[in-house]
Parts: structure tokens; sequence; C-alpha cells
């Protein structure tokens, strides 16, 4: 009699492919994942059950908060307050910031795989400008920031959890995004791994960005954005840490010889892409793009726009070590050097080009002060209020309509002629006040984009209207502020 055989031969020729396929699979999965064959952290973290709270130890440039020595995942309460504040930019030259915390790059928030992140941000009552975040760190639409927009004197909170290490960049994602980041709306988050990271003895926070300035690089005063500068991608400065000299002479970076340092580096762009390198010296590892792979001997990393790295060295001999980004014209000429001075024999090596230290004397005090002063007090007649608005139409309005008022196209309106803004003086004083968004035409040509509600005081948006009226060929309307007021109050209903 005929046995049936247990299995046909296209069964069998079946199941030897699929254990073929099998173990290919395998194999390649081993491959991928590397020598530490470590799984995306995302599918561990988001079983971790968290327990206790506490608030969050931020840090300002180049400062790192201490490393997370806890063994479990917890509650971190970050509060991130958004300042626009006029500092030094160069020796002789300022510009008006927008800051998470008060300085470029923002403050570096530091947790660990599985917390639970309950983020506050907000707004100071004195800034112009909503905003708010974009973490590179968040699983979630916009990273955040559809939940946290913010007008000036409000605080949103939201929640997340930290599901995959790594370093990640944060930054401001509010219209229009570009000029938010170029005004240095950017900094760094670390997830750190549940296990830590292997313990060094210092670690540094440097943070990489490209400015945008109406005068050349060094042309001293208070410099206004220049919005097409930035379209073109031509920037004045490229910098560390948000300024010329944030990272030498007294504030160099520091270490002695036999110590081990870790550079947590960031890019927040808005255009470039780093090549960063530090002379006299090899990575002796990487964190390749600020994920799991480890890279080992490297000399120059690329950092992109938007993205970050960890960079860890022996540091073997004394002397001062430069800081760059290998993009070498960036260096010498835009301002992108900074120095680790490692103590010891004195150094021959240091570069002479822009290393002076000198004590920064402020361009007059009036510069602070403009817009400030004459709030209180109202404008006494028309030639006043012309002259006080013209201070509010360069420190506010030129960065998007530009100096000139012609606008950029296909993202500002003019204001030059505009037959939007004279066909109807309280609509002006509506769109001042609160802003505007949706299509609009003007001088025959549309525009879909969006001006945030700038926060200005009646008497402010009396002035600066009352000064764009004047200009430019325009209907020659005084605005008062008690017309402001009223028009404020009729928008709201
Ligand atoms: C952050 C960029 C930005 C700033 C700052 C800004 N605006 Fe605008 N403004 C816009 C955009 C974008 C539009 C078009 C909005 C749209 O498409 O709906 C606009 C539209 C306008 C309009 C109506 C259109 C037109 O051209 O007549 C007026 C008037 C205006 N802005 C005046 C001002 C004044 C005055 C200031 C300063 C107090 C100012 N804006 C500051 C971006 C800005
Ligand atoms: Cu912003």
């Amino acid at each position: 009699m005929r046995t049936r055989p247990f299995i046909t031969r296209a069964q069998a020729w079946a199941l030897a492919l699929f254990a073929t396929l099998a173990a290919l699979l395998a194999f390649g999965a081993g491959c991928s994942t590397g020598p530490a064959s470590r799984e995306p952290s995302s599918h561990a973290a988001r079983a971790v059950n968290v327990s206790g709270s506490q608030e969050a130890v931020l840090a300002d440039a180049p400062a790192v908060p201490a490393p997370i020595t806890r063994k479990n995942a917890t509650k971190v309460v970050v509060k991130l307050e958004v300042r626009e504040v006029v500092k030094r930019i160069a020796d002789g030259v300022e510009y008006t910031f927008w800051t998470f915390g008060g300085s470029v790059p923002g403050r570096f928030i530091r947790v660990r795989e599985g917390d639970e992140i309950e983020f506050h941000l907000r707004n100071h009552p004195d800034n112009k400008m909503p905003h708010n975040i974009d973490l590179h760190a968040v699983t979630g639409p916009g990273g955040g920031a559809a939940s946290s927009f913010t007008a000036p004197g409000h605080e949103s909170m939201f929640s997340f959890k930290a599901l995959n290490r790594g370093l990640y960049v944060y930054h401001c994602a509010t219209a229009p995004v570009g000029m938010h980041i170029a005004n240095g709306m950017y900094g760094l988050i670390l997830v750190e791994p549940a296990g830590g990271l292997p313990k060094v003895d210092r670690e540094y926070y440097v943070m990489q960005g490209d400015f945008y300035t109406k005068g050349g690089h060094g042309e001293p005063g208070l410099q206004p954005f220049d919005m097409e500068k930035a379209i073109r991608e031509e920037p004045d400065y490229v910098l560390f840490n948000g300024a010329e000299g944030s990272l030498t002479g007294d504030n160099a970076l520091k270490a002695k010889v036999g110590e081990t340092v870790r550079l947590f580096i960031g890019n927040g762009g808005p255009n470039l892409v780093s090549s960063f390198h530090v002379i006299g010296e090899i990575f002796d590892a990487v964190y390749a793009e600020g994920g799991d792979l480890r890279n080992s001997n490297v000399q120059t990393t690329l950092i992109p726009a938007g993205g970050s790295a960890i960079a860890e060295f022996k540091v073997e001999a004394p002397g001062t070590f430069i800081l760059v980004d290998h993009s070498i014209f960036r260096t010498f000429n835009k301002g992108s050097l900074g120095m680790l001075k490692v103590e010891g024999a004195e150094d021959k090596l240091v570069y002479s080009g822009k290393q002076s230290d000198e004590v920064y004397q402020p361009e007059g005090g009036a510069i602070q002060s403009l817009g400030e002063a004459p709030r209180q007090v109202p404008a006494a007649n028309k030639a006043e209020r012309i002259a006080r608005g013209e201070h509010v139409f360069n420190n506010i309005c030129a960065a998007c309509h530009q100096p000139s008022g012609l606008g950029v196209a296909g993202a500002f309106p003019p204001l030059a002629g505009s037959d939007f803004l004279n066909a109807d003086p309280v609509r002006a004083m509506r769109v001042v006040s609160g802003g505007l968004s949706g299509t609009i035409a003007v001088k025959g040509k549309t525009y879909a984009s969006q001006m945030p509600a700038l926060n200005l005081p009646d008497e402010d948006v009396a002035n600066v209207l009352t000064f764009v009226y004047s200009k430019w060929g325009n209907a020659g309307h005084e605005v008062k502020p008690e017309q402001v007021a009223a028009a404020r109050k009729s928008a709201k209903k």
C-alpha cells in the first residue's frame, strides 16, 4: 500500500523558501541594529510607567544640566520663557534676538527616556510676537507647535512622553517660521538613555546659527533682520551660541589635560549645514546626528540644520583648541569660532584674528529705550505722532514690510501705495492691533500669509499708522488712539 508523504513536494519547496527568507531577515535585522543591537527606544519607552514628579533644571549655554542619575522615569515639569531681547551680536553691533530663556541658543533641557514631560511655554508680556515650540523629541503633530501657540502675556501647557532617546533640536514654528528661527529661537533637548551616557569629566553645549542683518558683517548699531538675505541664504553672521566671542577669550570652554570632554552640538540654521570641527582634536566618538550610531575617530562631523551631534574626546595636550565650522570662510569672516582652553603651557597656535575680548561699550543707551519712554505720554500733534510712529515702524514693522515699505514679493505685502491700507483706515487699525490671516489682495497681488498680533498699545498703533499713511504716497490720514480703541472693540463683536 502506498503511504501518503508527510508533506507534498510543493509544500517542501515552500517551506524551504520560507526558512531561507526568515534566516535572511534575521541576519538583516542583526546587521542593521549594529554592535549595540539596541532596539529603537520608542518601543520600550512607551510601556515605562513614571513615578514621582520634579521640575527640570535648565541651563544656559555653554552649561549643561547635570547627568540624570535616577533609575526610574518620572514626570518632569519644564518651564521655558520666551524673551525678545536686544543683545550684542558682535562688538559694536546689536540685534533683537527672540529667545527661549533670554539668550541664544535656548536653555538646555535634559530628561530621561520614558519620562513624561509637562511643558509650559510662557510668552513674556513685554514681547511683541506670538511664539510656539516644536521639539523634535516629541512624537505628535508639529512636535508640540499646534498645542503651544502662545500670545504675549500668556502661558500654554502640553505634555508628551520621551519615547526616543537622543539629542534633539527644538525651535519656534510660528509664521514666518524662518524669521523666528533666524532671530535665535532654537535650543537642544537631550533624552538620555535609561542607563545614562558614559561618564565624562566635562560637558558643554554649543549651537550654531546663521544670522541676516541689514548692514554687512560688523556694521555697527542695532541691525534689523534682513528677510531678503535670509531667503537668498546669504548670512552676515554664522555663530556659535548667538554672538561673536561667546566662546573665546574669557568665555572659552575649559578642560585639564587628561580629562574627557563631551560636546552637545546643535545647529539651529535656519539655512546652513555645519561641518563641525575642533582644530587639533580628533573626536574619539561621535553619536552621529545625535542618535544611537556611535562612530569613532572622527575629524569633522556634519550637523544638518535642525539637527545635532554628540562628540566625545579626551584632551591629551595643553593649549587652545579652536572650534570651527570647517566651511572655513564662515569661521574667519562670519564669526563661527570658539575655543577650548586646555590648562597647561602657553599655546602658540592660537588663532590671532578675532580673539580680542574688549570691554563692550553699548552704542548709547538710547537704542534700548526707543519706543519705550514716549509710550506713556500721548503724542501732542500729528508731526510728533509721525516721528514716534517711525520708531515703531523701524523697530517692528520693517523686519517684514521692509524699511522701504515695499514688502517682499510673495511673503509680505507692500505698505507703500497700498490700496488695501488706504481704502479702509479702521480695517488697518484692526490689522495692526490684532494681526491678519487669510487671503488678501494688495496692488493686484494676492497674499495668503499671516501677520501676527503685535501686542502694541493703542498709542503705538495710532503713531505707526499715522507714519505709514504719511509716507510713500499713502492717503495721509492721522490715526488717533481713541479710534484704535474703538476699532479693537468693534472687531471683537
Ligand atoms: C512678522 C511679520 C510682520 C510684521 C512684523 C508686521 N507685518 Fe503687517 N503683514 C504681514 C503679513 C504676512 C501680512 C499679510 C497677511 C495676509 O496675507 O493675510 C501683513 C499685512 C499688513 C497690512 C495689510 C496689507 C497691506 O499691505 O496694506 C498692513 C496695513 C500691515 N500689515 C501693517 C503693518 C504694520 C504697521 C506693522 C508694524 C506695526 C506690521 N504690519 C508688522 C507681516 C508682518
Ligand atoms: Cu517665535
